[in-house]
């Protein structure tokens, strides 16, 4: 080491700095192998190792694990190079004629590493900047070939890869997590027989109908053109002003208002194909499907308040969730379900099944389950993965298949389109993360940054010179379409124009908002009057709320108090007078109450406040019962590091009050023992961190002495009771209920929200 370090160029006046010459650099062949020092279950970004060490998927149900390990770059033990695999002998001084001279053009290893860097970014998407990714499987529950002969729908326990990405819309690629906002829901299935993406969203509707609208709907809910504002957000003039002259946007508005737009994890939101697809069997015989994914864990969301807390104090809120549930085990899992009808049914709906603002209600159409999917594996790199992957609605494989609806139709143009310019030329299927399991053999050559070494001089087909190859594989075992008949053509020949039933604009509307719970009800109330209250041109509100009475007066009472406009304007005009009668008026599937999850608390997190002085042995009890019970326990402590108690062995504080608010977590265990208590009491932060646990109507224990918080916080609660107080959430224990009072306290965890005590305003 000696003789290198005197070998090696090196600033000598600072003898300290890093360099082989500061003693700072590990000796060659001195390494550590990150295998064997990461501890197991901890996360690739605090070790900075790079053999995963999360849960891995069970052995065969993770096929991209050896695809991708062909390209997995693992720098442990090795010798720092340049891209060309020269080994760099300094990387900390660039090369100059004397200590003090000119730095020289030679410097080929200054040069390449700062021309790299300069082309380190791509441009992000245009929409679902923000984004986040995880892989997994989908298993198949029962052979379905008598819908379709899909690859991963063939037999019972057929596993397929998948890879998914989470995103926001409006936001950019740096933008805050729990934004209002609809999520992207986009899965990649490395299928036997190539990728299928089933490229959609946690809202089953959308804005509007036709792909000729979405650059205007989106250069409206983007920040506005002059001064790039606001972030991440729909509540502001030019979205509005849009909407609101869009009457077929009334449906997904009612969806983006309620609490399904500030989702509390992507482990607890649905996810829909929304547009009308198609199954086809072996036969050559087809179906309509509509897709469903509901999670295991539930439906669940975030309130406003919080909402807007949380973007302040973890704008990576629902990133990180998603990786630490897969990094503990706590695997995000979601079952899908098939929504089946025949052409025949469709043609007898009141609302056109092509119209991607209308569902089919459950009611008129049962959802069959027919598989589960589970996210169990990090990626391993976001930029190569989570940003590189380019899903696109063009992706199907055989056995599926588009209807005609004309917002699928410009997507099936749009992605590739997309991908050609922000992964860099046609080529961006060969990157790993995009490259199929199944093999790819064509005669599609060349283009910017091709992969594959295409050997032998036949490039098309048909040929001799190749033996024929690559053959067509025939309708048995390719990819046809549904000659599917389109009656209507003969008749209109080519139009601009929509089928009448499109122009029900607000039947749906009202049927998703009269399938609401009168909280959920009240809170799509309130997001309108917070979005429009932020619109600055009287006009645009009126307008609004004029096409809001036409889906429920109620509602849009409720917004005009909200907003100070008296009287109500008229109704705007109906496009269609007089509609269809729908088949159904309610449809309780629509609220997020009707998936309450398995009960358990995974994922779950839950603060248990504690200060020096507090009694530790109950306070450990109650963490010890969350955690049996899956939930991610955390002591929050006035400050971080070790505490003593009153009773015993001192309690280690991971998080404080003061980085970890109240709002990132939903429940609140309060702890016993007089001295720690007052402690707690003394600290601004406590009162803070309860007053936002009771607002956001999360469960509350309140062991022993610690009524004194909850009496300090000013909170309005009768304090003589021992126990649980009906629903609204909050648990008393002295020593001797405390076992009675934990169960009930778990029990309230579980139902997420006690919205008995909400209240609009909220009380001082
Ligand atoms: Fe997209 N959409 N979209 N979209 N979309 C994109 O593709 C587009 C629509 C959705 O995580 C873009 O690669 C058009 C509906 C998701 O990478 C772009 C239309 C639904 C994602 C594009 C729609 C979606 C995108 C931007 C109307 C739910 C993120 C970057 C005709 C079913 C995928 C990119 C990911 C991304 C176009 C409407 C879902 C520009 C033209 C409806 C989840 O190609």
């Amino acid at each position: 080491m000696q003789d290198m370090a005197a070998a090696m160029p090196h600033n000598p006046t600072k003898p300290a700095e890093h360099g082989f010459a500061s003693g700072l650099q590990p000796q060659p062949g001195a390494h550590v192998q990150p295998a064997s020092r990461l501890p197991t279950g901890s996360t690739l970004s605090e070790e900075n190792g790079s053999p995963k060490t999360g849960s891995l998927a069970p052995e065969g149900v993770n096929a991209t694990i050896e695809p991708l390990d062909r390209v997995r770059v693992d720098s442990a033990g090795q010798v720092l190079t340049t891209n060309q695999g020269v080994p760099v002998a300094d990387n900390q001084n660039s090369l100059k004629y004397g200590v003090r001279g000119p730095a020289l053009l030679e410097d080929f290893i200054l040069r390449e590493k700062l021309t790299h860097f300069d082309h380190e970014r791509i441009p992000e998407r245009i929409v679902h900047a923000r984004g986040s990714g995880a892989h997994g499987f989908f298993e198949c529950y029962e052979p379905l070939t008598d819908l379709t002969r899909a690859a991963p729908f063939q037999e019972a326990g057929k596993v397929t890869p998948v890879f998914v990405r989470f995103s926001t819309v409006a936001g950019e690629r740096g933008s805050k997590d729990t934004a209002r906002d609809v999520r992207g829901f986009a899965v990649k299935f490395y299928t036997d027989e190539g990728n299928w993406d089933l490229v959609g969203n946690n809202i089953p509707v959308f804005f509007i109908q036709d792909a000729m609208k979405f650059p205007d709907l989106v250069h409206a809910v983007k920040a506005e053109p002059h001064h790039q504002m606001p972030q991440a957000a729909s509540a502001h003039d030019t979205f509005w002003d849009f909407v609101s002259l869009m009457p077929e946007s009334t449906h997904m508005l009612m969806w983006v208002m309620s609490d399904r737009a500030i989702p509390r994890s992507f482990a607890t939101m649905q996810g829909f194909g929304v547009h009308s697809y198609r199954l086809v069997n072996a036969a050559g015989e087809s179906v309509f499907v509509k897709f469903h994914w509901s999670p295991v864990a539930g439906t669940h969301s975030l309130v406003w308040d919080e909402a807007v807390k949380i973007s302040g104090a973890d704008p990576d809120y629902h990133r990180r969730d998603l990786w630490e549930r897969i990094e503990s085990g706590n695997f995000p899992e979601y079952e899908l379900a098939f929504q089946v009808f025949t052409e025949e049914q469709a043609e007898q709906f009141s609302f056109d099944i092509l119209d991607a603002t209308k569902i089919v209600p459950e009611e008129l159409v049962p959802l069959r389950p027919v598989g589960r999917m589970v996210l169990n594996r990090n990626p391993d790199n976001f930029f190569a993965e989570t940003e590189q992957v380019a899903f696109c609605t063009a992706h199907v494989v055989p056995g599926i298949d588009f209807s005609n609806d004309p917002l699928l139709a410009g997507r099936i143009h749009s992605y590739v389109d997309t991908q050609i310019s922000r992964l860099g030329g046609p080529n961006f299927h060969e990157i790993p993360i995009n490259s199929p399991i199944a093999p790819v053999h064509n005669n599609q050559r060349d283009g910017l940054h091709r992969q594959a070494i295409h050997r032998g001089r036949v490039a098309y087909e048909p040929n001799s010179l190749g033996g024929g190859c690559p053959f067509q594989a025939g309708a048995a075992q390719g990819f046809v379409s549904v000659p599917a008949r389109i009656r209507a053509d003969e008749e209109q020949g080519k139009v601009r124009a929509k089928p009448e039933k499109f122009a029900d604009h607000y039947t749906q509307a009202r049927l998703f908002f009269e399938s609401q719970t009168p909280v959920e009800q009240d809170h799509i109330a309130s997001a309108f009057r917070f979005e429009l209250s932020k619109v600055t041109v009287p006009a645009i509100r009126e307008r609004t709320v004029a096409m809001l009475r036409n889906a429920s007066e109620e509602l849009a009472q409720k917004v005009a108090m909200g907003l100070g406009i008296d009287p109500l304007p008229e109704p705007l005009p109906l496009a269609l007078p007089d509609p269809a009668k729908p088949e159904v008026t309610r449809s309780p599937a629509l609220s997020l109450m009707a998936r309450p999850g398995d009960g358990t608390l995974r994922g779950r997190k839950v603060a248990l406040l504690v200060a020096p002085g507090v009694h530790g042995a109950s306070l450990s009890a109650v963490q010890a019962a969350l955690v049996e019970h899956g939930a991610v326990a955390r002591l929050v402590g006035t400050r971080i590091g070790r505490m003593p108690t009153s009773d015993g062995d001192p309690l280690d504080a991971d998080a404080s009050l003061e980085n970890e608010p109240g709002f990132l977590f939903d429940a609140l265990v309060l702890p016993d023992g007089d001295e720690g208590v007052a402690a707690l009491a003394q600290d601004g932060h406590t009162m803070e961190f309860i007053k936002d646990q009771f607002r956001h109507c999360k469960a509350i224990l309140s062991l022993g002495a610690s009524r004194l918080l909850l009496a300090k916080a000013g909170l309005p609660v009768s304090m003589d009771k021992s126990h649980a107080q009906g629903g609204t959430g909050l648990v008393f224990a002295d020593a001797a209920g405390a076992k009675a009072a934990t169960a009930e306290f778990i029990a309230g965890v579980a139902r997420h929200r006690h919205f008995g005590r909400e209240m609009d305003p909220p009380p001082l």
